[in-house]
């Protein structure tokens, strides 16, 4: 993608950090194209024919990643599509494209590869907030997500994944000055407040 034509936005944090749905308030406000890497792994794990269903599954259920080669191409594929069909539309200012990318990359292999073959972000925002409020907030919603991994256990095991795979990737941004860290312990609104800030600024 050319740097001229779109702004990409990764937003990174702990499961259930608050990501997706400050994603959306963003997208209220300034009008991205929201992709959530998990959201599209899902899509294509119940897509019939897909030869990734099973990998994806199980990956998902363990907290381990994805291999990166199945989530690039899907987020590389869907920020085509929505280059070729809204670049006038909703979510496009003075025609760039803006993406928020969300909960990627989650992995340094994902990060240096995504950077490389597909686009560089301009920032990087973080939303950080303690085990314990991640851990109420993901079983609050496990009573009615339908999600298979939000219980206990698949929940400890993304914790892990996190600590030792996605936050060398938080790291490695922040020595690049890229990292924006939003404390994303309070209300929904209170932590939109924060972030619309960081983005603010980002885009301007
Ligand atoms: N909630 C949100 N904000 C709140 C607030 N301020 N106060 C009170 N409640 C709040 O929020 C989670 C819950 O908390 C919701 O019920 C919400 O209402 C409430 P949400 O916004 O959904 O948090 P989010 O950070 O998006 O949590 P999510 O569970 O989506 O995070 P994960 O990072 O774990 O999930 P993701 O979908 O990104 O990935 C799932 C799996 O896919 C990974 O574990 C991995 O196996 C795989 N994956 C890859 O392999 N590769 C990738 O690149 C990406 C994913
Ligand atoms: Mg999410």
């Amino acid at each position: 993608f050319d740097h001229r034509k779109v702004t990409v936005v990764y937003v990174l944090g702990g499961p259930g950090a608050g990501k997706g749905t400050q994603c959306g308030r963003l997208v209220e406000e300034f009008g991205f194209c929201h992709l959530s890497a998990g959201d599209l792994l899902r899509a294509e794990q119940q897509r019939e024919g897909s030869q990734f269903g099973t990998l994806i599954q199980t990956c998902i259920r363990e907290g381990t990643i994805v291999p990166m080669e199945v989530t690039i191409k899907l987020l590389d594929n869907a920020m085509l599509a929505a280059m070729a069909e809204n670049v006038t539309g909703e979510g496009w200012q003075d025609g760039r494209g803006r993406f928020l990318i969300d909960g990627f990359p989650r992995k340094m292999d994902q990060a240096l590869k995504f950077d490389e073959t597909v686009c560089l972000s301009s920032v990087v925002l973080f939303f950080a907030t303690t085990e314990e409020v991640m851990l109420k907030r993901l079983l609050v919603r496990g009573q009615t997500s339908g999600r298979e991994d939000d219980n206990v256990e698949s929940i400890k095991k993304r914790f892990r994944t996190y600590k030792s795979d996605t936050m060398p990737v938080i790291e490695y941004y922040s020595g690049q000055g890229k990292v924006a860290e939003v404390d994303s312990s309070g209300t929904v609104e209170e932590v939109h407040a924060l972030a619309s800030e960081v983005v603010r600024d980002a885009l301007s």
